[in-house]
């Protein structure tokens, strides 16, 4: 018997149990467990009904993703679906935890459903690059109708018990799962119920099947922020042979159409992705076991855009946040914002109408620093000044309690410095949103030199509990995320200078896939932010000076690199800043040349990637992978190109550090050189993933 399944039996109802850490995927063990269980069950007269369970925190979260590109080991998912369809005694799936992909499906091949109140159900196998490979674009939408199956397909957003059961996607909610399963079972024996086998019931699609254009529309509405991705059309593709295509003939084409983006480029990116950001969350360079610091307090300080922001992403998780400013009315209106935020979000039907209130309740307003004696974690996002957080940081020194975790919002200022005027730097680190911090998921956490590990572990723990993705990066200018930017706005300006206009540029960057270019993002970061800094140091930018010169600012004036029409962010063209482009080229004496789109994608991504290696090599971030869950979470890379290192793996190095050398020489800018990290991988024929590339062991995390 199999040690990952066991068949237990209760008077008569069969109960299988997946115990398969740490989330019941189904690897071959387990579905060659769950089959056997399953035909023994089958087989043994005494048993009237079998109960499938799952032991552990979740039901079956779906196929093993590690397993796949290595050869499939029988038994198919299919095989084991289908045994539990074609048992002739009842089959049950007890639901707790999530039971996603093809956890989803078994349940599917199963007569009943049921599950406990706060599980959710789901096909998210697009967020991989993937459609559900074992019948769910086929039994889902026979279950819930072809507008919901879509939504959970084609988007791959999972639903709550409560909304799967209004939609017949389950036939109870239970207390315990196996015992509210079983008691189910006995049910469905005593009232005698007719098996139901999804595959033989397709009233849910006959409107549909009579007005294809509910499914059409659909599939429009969820495909709509689905640009450049595969899996989304091809998982619509599946779902819609439910409408027309016989079943068995249609299990097939799924199956065709899964083995095709399995071998894809996409998905290989995206389950790259998926593994990159859980290596993320694991500390590089702490001691083994290093377990979190208690947080049941947190304190925001500063109401503004990102304290406030920061503060509804605690209170979106369900966590009591203390919200600190200097001054009544700065506190009120920093309430008033998230209120507002909250409300939006609700009218938008994003959240249920009472959540504003519910989550305003959770933030308490205070006036005054004392208010932190109690936190457990300090959060400072006041001025973005060196002066101004040594201030606060002093005073944090005296009023916090010993043991709370002092953490700086900052987006560049050294963390270093700001400990420094601590006596407790080891309880010092930055946490770096971005903005808008309610929405992005990135958090950089900023290592100190005196950071201690249990800190670092601890700010980990938190940025996950409030859903964010967390990377530990090192003290520089920029950290991991701007400084890598700052490379690529370097050459984005230089190639206004060599010919190129705005609007080029950021249709080059969003054909590659970035959700926009590096112009439309100074837009509406405001180009007086950048004007500020170039003047603190003494720097001209004949362009961008001359833009803030004009009071074109960015969407924020309605007018910058583009402008803005009739309250719309949508940036146009302006041919004044075209002008101005050029007369700042004749003033200059600089001869303007036609520059092609492919020169302008290798010289946004190559000095990004090689900023990327010299990150590496100093030891400001610990691994690749790292570097892109923070361009894929905090800058909007591709999913499906993987992240800056992923994809310059996929280009290769050499060429890579080719073309750097021959934009360095021919633009005459030594930045653009190869960093010797890059240069030495692409020498070697080697590449960023490749174990270890030279790069500074994971211990010495720059600080
Ligand atoms: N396969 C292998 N490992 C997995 C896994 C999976 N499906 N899901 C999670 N893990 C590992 C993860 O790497 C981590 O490992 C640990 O489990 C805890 O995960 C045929 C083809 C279930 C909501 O897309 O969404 O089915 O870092 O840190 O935050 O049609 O994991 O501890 O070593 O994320 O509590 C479809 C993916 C697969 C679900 C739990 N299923 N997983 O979240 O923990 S394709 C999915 C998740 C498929 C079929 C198709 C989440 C979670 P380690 P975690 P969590």
């Amino acid at each position: 018997m199999s040690e990952v399944v066991r068949l237990e039996r209760h008077d008569g109802i069969a109960i299988v149990t997946v115990d398969s850490p740490p989330v019941n995927a189904l690897g071959a063990a387990v579905r060659r467990g769950i089959l056997e269980c399953a035909q023994t069950a089958v087989a043994d007269p005494a048993v009237k009904a079998i109960v499938l369970a799952c032991a552990g925190r979740t039901f079956i979260a779906g196929a093993d993703i590690t397993e796949f590109g290595k050869p499939t080991q029988p038994p198919a998912l299919a095989e084991v679906v289908a045994a539990l369809e074609n048992s002739p005694k009842p089959t049950v799936a007890a639901i707790h935890g999530t039971a996603l992909g093809g956890g989803l499906e078994v349940a599917l091949g199963c007569h009943f459903r049921v599950a406990v109140k706060d599980a959710r159900l789901g096909l998210p196998e697009v967020k991989l690059g993937l459609l559900p490979g074992a019948g769910g674009t086929q039994r889902l939408p026979r279950a819930v109708g072809p507008e919901l199956a879509v939504k959970m397909i084609v988007g791959g957003e999972p639903v709550g018990a409560t909304e799967a059961l209004k939609q017949g996607l389950i036939d109870a909610i239970v207390e315990g799962p196996a015992s509210g399963g079983e008691a189910f079972a006995c049910r469905v024996l005593a009232e005698r119920r007719p098996l139901r086998r999804l595959r033989d019931d397709d009233s849910r699609l006959m409107a549909a099947k009579a007005n294809r254009s509910i499914f059409t529309d659909a599939v429009a509405a969820v495909t709509k922020r689905a640009r450049g991705l595969e899996a989304p059309f091809a998982a619509a593709e599946a779902v819609g042979l439910s409408l027309d295509t016989p079943f068995d003939e249609a299990l097939k084409q799924e199956r065709e159409l899964f083995l095709k983006l399995m071998n894809g480029d996409q998905s290989k990116a995206q389950r790259y992705a998926f593994f990159a950001e859980r290596e993320a969350a694991r500390v590089a360079g702490v001691p083994e076991g290093t377990k979190p610091r208690k947080v049941e307090r947190v304190a925001i300080i500063g109401a503004g855009t990102m304290g406030g922001g920061i503060a509804m992403s605690f209170a979106n998780a369900g966590i009591p946040v203390t919200l600190i400013e200097m001054g009544d009315e700065s506190l009120k209106r920093g309430l008033g914002v998230m209120r507002k935020n909250f409300e939006a979000t609700a009218a938008r039907g994003g959240i249920a109408a009472d959540e504003p209130a519910r989550r305003m309740g959770l933030v308490t307003g205070v006036v005054g620093l004392e208010h932190v004696k109690d936190a457990d974690l300090v959060i400072e996002a006041v001025f973005e000044t060196m002066a101004v957080k040594k201030e606060v940081f002093a005073t944090l020194d005296k009023f916090a309690r010993s043991g709370a975790v002092l953490a700086s919002n900052t987006s560049y200022l050294n963390i270093n410095e700001i400990a420094s005027v601590t006596k407790r730097p080891q309880d010092v680190l930055g946490m770096h949103f971005f903005s808008p911090a309610n929405v992005m998921k990135l958090c950089e956490i900023v290592r100190g030199a005196k950071t201690a590990p249990d800190v670092l572990v601890t700010a980990v723990a938190v940025a996950r509990r409030i859903a964010k993705v967390p990377v530990v990066v090192g003290v520089c200018d920029g950290f991991v995320g701007n400084r890598m930017l700052a490379a690529r706005s370097r050459q984005a300006d230089k190639l206004l200078f060599e010919g190129a206009l705005p609007r080029q540029v950021d249709a080059v960057a969003t054909r590659f896939g970035m959700p926009m270019g590096p112009f439309a993002m100074d837009d509406l970061a405001g180009l007086d932010i950048g004007w500020r800094s170039r003047r603190d140091r003494g720097v001209k930018s004949e362009i961008a000076d001359a833009l803030c010169e004009a009071g074109r600012f960015g969407q924020k004036t309605g007018k910058g690199y583009y402008k803005y029409e009739g309250g719309s962010r949508a940036p146009l063209p302006d041919p004044d800043v075209e002008t101005l482009i050029v007369d700042a080229c004749a003033r200059l004496g600089l001869r303007r040349r036609e520059i092609g789109d492919n020169e302008i994608l290798e010289r946004l991504v190559y000095p990004t990637v090689n900023e990327g290696a010299r990150i590496l090599e100093e030891g400001i971030a610990a691994r690749p992978g790292d570097i892109d869950v923070v361009w894929l979470y905090g800058y909007g890379w591709p999913i499906y190109r993987g992240g800056p290192m992923y994809y310059a793996d996929q280009v290769g190095l050499r060429h890579i550090a080719d073309r750097l050398s021959y934009y360095a020489e021919a633009t005459n800018d030594p930045s653009l050189e190869p960093a010797p990290l890059l240069k030495r991988l692409a020498a070697e024929g080697r590449t960023f993933a490749s174990p270890a590339a030279g790069r500074k062991s994971t211990q010495t995390l720059a600080t």
